[in-house]
């Protein structure tokens, strides 16, 4: 069972509150503006909003594309709160789907206040992905601040190169040099968005850590561990929707989820032999749930194929995903 004190009750007391005061009061001069965290895919931008946020509100796994729309995470320093936006990463798309991914990853870019530009600085050299978003944020006239993720994976010197490879281009105001896994440079980075947002209201009560409704991080957690435990094309062909969500008076909770695949083969790979793999990707995302939701959690999967739900305008609306990007 979760901690009352953990943070992701304050997450959802957050969502819950029906105009309740905020726990603290609000300062006289409040600062407020969006940060996009944006990058190529994988360079560490979910695992980077979770820390500077203080808990996990993103998914986040070692596979290119797991974020698929914005993600708003909700930090507070001192009088500023600052409203991270976690993007889909930026590549050249092909599909309906990567097309609205990576449209809704450049117009979280476009509508915040400050852009930090992720690179997981691991990497042997600054790649295409990375070099077409710098490119495009110095045609659209945008300064950005440059974030180097990963720093716990190489040496300083190949950093301090890596630092002005970038300078080069001439469109970051500041560089931080970061681990978002260790949280090594965090503070610092955290310190400067705080003081870097506009004066301005508090746009979210002081103590919600996102706005994205309960459904949609339930079926998020399961897609994740379908992130985790599925490989090759697999995961990719999936999107889970949650279907019913049942409240018990003894404080447990049955939440009822599809999980659509695109081929009958990916299904029997899901279900895996004697259904072990859906057992163990649902035991895991329920133990998920549980922790983050603070009570006793019934899960129940089912598994669907749904040839083209990935041409299915319902699909992208209930994401926030523009369908004809
Ligand atoms: N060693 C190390 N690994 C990291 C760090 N930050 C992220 N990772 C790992 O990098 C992988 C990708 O992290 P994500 O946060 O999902 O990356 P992302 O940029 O959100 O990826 P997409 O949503 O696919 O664009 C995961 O395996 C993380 O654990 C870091 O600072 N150090
Ligand atoms: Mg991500």
């Amino acid at each position: 069972m979760t901690d009352p004190d953990d943070i992701v009750s304050r997450f959802l007391a957050g969502q819950d509150t029906d105009g309740d005061a905020p726990a603290r009061p609000a300062p006289v001069h409040p600062r407020c503006g969006f940060v996009a965290l944006v990058g190529a895919p994988n360079a560490g931008k979910s695992t980077l909003l979770n820390a500077l946020v203080g808990t996990k509100v993103s998914i986040v796994s070692p596979k290119v594309q797991t974020t698929r729309s914005r993600v708003l995470g909700i930090g507070m320093v001192a009088d500023s709160q600052i409203l991270y936006v976690d993007t889909p990463g930026i590549f050249t798309p092909k599909k309906r789907l990567e097309r609205a991914m990576v449209a809704a990853a450049w117009q979280g870019a476009t509508d915040a206040d400050q852009v930090a530009v992720l690179f997981d600085a691991s990497q042997r050299r600054i790649d295409d992905d990375t070099r077409g978003i710098v490119d495009r944020l110095k045609d659209a006239g945008r300064q950005a601040v440059l974030v180097l993720n990963k720093i716990d994976l190489i040496k300083r010197e190949r950093l301090l190169a890596l630092a002005s490879e970038f300078a080069a281009f001439g469109i970051f105001t500041e560089t931080f040099m970061v681990s978002a896994l260790t949280g090594d440079g965090l503070d610092t980075l955290l310190s400067w968005f705080a003081s870097s947002v506009p004066e301005g209201p508090w746009l979210y009560p002081p103590d919600q850590l996102s706005d994205m409704p309960e459904r949609l991080l339930a079926a998020e957690i399961t897609r994740e561990k379908l992130f985790l435990q599925l490989h090759q094309e697999v995961p990719y062909a999936t999107t889970v929707e949650t279907e019913s969500w049942e409240e018990f008076e003894n404080g447990s909770v049955r939440i009822a989820q599809v999980i659509y695949v695109q081929r009958d083969s990916q299904k029997a790979i899901i279900l895996g032999k004697g259904g072990s793999r859906i057992k163990s990707i649902s035991t895991a995302a329920r133990v998920e749930m549980q922790d983050f939701l603070g009570r006793p959690v019934h899960l129940v999967l089912f598994v669907k194929v749904r040839e083209n739900w990935a041409e299915e305008r319902d699909q992208y609306e209930a994401w926030g995903l523009d369908f004809n990007a």
